[in-house]
C-alpha cells in the first residue's frame, strides 16, 4: 500500500466487517461528511502485515489506523471515534457537548469506550474462538465461558442503562455508543453465538439491538456481511 504523504484529508484504514474498525466505518458515516473530507483505505491482508509504508504506521500490524494530513497516526478503536466526533460532530448530533452543564457528556464517553474495551474484550475473544476453526475442532466449553461472560458483563449493563431510560446514551438522542457497540453484538451473531445469548433472553435489550441493526448506516457498513452474518434484524424502522 503507498501512503502519499502528507495524506490531504485524513485516512481512515479499514480491511472487512468483521474487524473493529467497522466501528469507525459507521461512524462516518452517521457524520454525513462529505465523501472528500475523510478518506476511507481498504489495503490488502498481505500490505497490512507486510508493505513497509503500512508497518510504519502500526508496527503492530492492526487496524484502524488514522492518518492525519500533519502525518500524526491515531490507533486504537476507542481514540479514533472520540477524535472523529470532537472535530467533526460539531452540532452535537451524535455525542452531547463536553460543555454542557449536565453529566450526558461524561456518560457517552463511557460507553464509547465500554463498546471498545469491555465489550471488544469478549467479542473477540469469541473471535479467536471462532474464526478459521472448523466446527468440529471449537472448544465448546471455552465458547460457552465467553458467552456466559458476555452476558453477564455486557447484556447486563446495557440492559440497566436501557432500563434508566438515560435519553443521551442507548437510548438514541445521541447515538455514538450505540452504534460503536453495535459491533460487538453483531460480531456475536456472526459467530454462531445464539440470539438468546447475544442478548441474554432481555427482550429490552433485543429491541434496542434490533432497532440498532436496521440503521442505514449499519446496513451500509456492514453490507458485505449480509451473506455471512446468521442473526438478521427485522427490516423496518430506526432508532
Ligand atoms: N486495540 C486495538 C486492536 C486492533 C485490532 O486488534 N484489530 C484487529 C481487527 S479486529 C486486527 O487488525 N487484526 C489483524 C489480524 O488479525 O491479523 C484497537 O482497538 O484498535
Amino acid at each position: 500500500m503507498i501512503v502519499p504523504s502528507p495524506a490531504a484529508v485524513p485516512m481512515l484504514f479499514h480491511m472487512n466487517p468483521t474487524w473493529t474498525s467497522v466501528r469507525i466505518v459507521q461512524l462516518l458515516d452517521e457524520l454525513a461528511l462529505p465523501s472528500d473530507q475523510v478518506e476511507v483505505r481498504v489495503p490488502t491482508y498481505a500490505a497490512l502485515k507486510h508493505d513497509l509504508a503500512n508497518v510504519a504506521l502500526n508496527p503492530l500490524r492492526r487496524l484502524p489506523i488514522l492518518l492525519l494530513p500533519s502525518g500524526a497516526v491515531v490507533l486504537e478503536t476507542g481514540a479514533i471515534p472520540q477524535l472523529l466526533l470532537e472535530r467533526y460532530d460539531r452540532d452535537h448530533r451524535l455525542m452531547p457537548s463536553a460543555r454542557a452543564s449536565d453529566d450526558g457528556h461524561a456518560h457517552a464517553l463511557m460507553w464509547t469506550y465500554f463498546a471498545t474495551s469491555t465489550a471488544y474484550a469478549l467479542s473477540s475473544r469469541a473471535y479467536v474462538a471462532t474464526v478459521g476453526i472448523p466446527l468440529a475442532d471449537r472448544d465448546a466449553d471455552a465458547l460457552a465461558a465467553v458467552a456466559a461472560d458476555w452476558v453477564a458483563a455486557v447484556v447486563a449493563a446495557v440492559g440497566a442503562a436501557l432500563a434508566n431510560r438515560r435519553p443521551d446514551v442507548l437510548g438514541a438522542a445521541y447515538p455514538a455508543a450505540d452504534v460503536l457497540l453495535t459491533f460487538d453484538f453483531a460480531l456475536s451473531g456472526w459467530l454462531g453465538v445464539d440470539r438468546a445469548d447475544v442478548v441474554g433472553g432481555d427482550d429490552r435489550v433485543g429491541g434496542w439491538l434490533d432497532r440498532l441493526m436496521r440503521r442505514l448506516s449499519f446496513r451500509r457498513a456492514y453490507a458485505a456481511m449480509d451473506t455471512m452474518v446468521p442473526y438478521t434484524a427485522p427490516a423496518a424502522g430506526g432508532l
